[in-house]
């Protein structure tokens, strides 16, 4: 890989020593979160299943907390989802881009989420993942398709990326990082 995500993650820990960082990492299941969040090499994952057919995984880091679960599916575990939103600073949202069949519910996914009043001034990066794939679409494609463009108020990236080999995360978190 030949980075470290921890030396790059340096000015988020530096910009988040007297504060609190929180980072919700969301996308439907099998998008690629959890290999980005072992890919991210932040320290233990701390698994917890507060309600049924509800993970959460947790990485503190220093300052910095990121916590990630699946969007989709049952209506009915929504609410508990509340529970997280408060004090968000950043949304990764990670969308597997070969996966056409479900980009539109990846997009109505991520927009019911903008749309809750404690992720309004929330910053978003997009992980369009599984670059290596055949017939993946490209970053720009997936930010159309999630209705990025059109985003009101949002501070918001982009960055394609192949998990699996961690090529396109530096990206990502760069941006993210200098956008706080
Ligand atoms: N080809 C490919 N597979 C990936 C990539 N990222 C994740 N995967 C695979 O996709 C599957 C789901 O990944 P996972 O991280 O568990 O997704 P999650 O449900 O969003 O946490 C696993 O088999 C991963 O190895 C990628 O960039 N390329
Ligand atoms: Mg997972």
């Amino acid at each position: 890989m030949g980075v470290s995500f921890s030396s790059l993650l340096g000015p988020l820990a530096f910009w988040a020593r007297d504060r609190e960082v929180r980072i919700l990492m969301l996308g439907l299941d099998s998008a690629g979160k959890t290999t980005i969040l072992y890919r991210l090499q932040l320290g233990e994952v701390v698994s917890t299943v507060p309600t049924i057919g509800f993970n959460v995984e947790t990485v503190t880091w220093k300052n910095v907390k990121f916590q990630v679960w699946d969007l989709g599916g049952q209506t009915s575990i929504r609410p508990y989802w509340r529970c997280y939103y408060a004090d968000t600073t950043a949304v990764i949202f990670v969308v597997d881009s070969a996966d056409h069949a479900r980009l539109e519910t990846s997009r109505s996914e991520l927009q019911q989420m903008l749309a809750e009043d404690a992720l309004a001034s929330a910053k978003l990066l997009v992980f369009a993942n599984k670059q290596d794939l055949a017939g993946a679409r490209s970053a720009a494609d997936v930010s159309a398709a999630l209705g990025l463009p059109e985003l009101k108020g949002r501070s918001w990236s982009v960055a394609g990326c192949t998990a699996t080999k961690g090529e396109g995360l530096e990206e990502g978190l760069d941006w993210l990082v200098s956008s706080l």
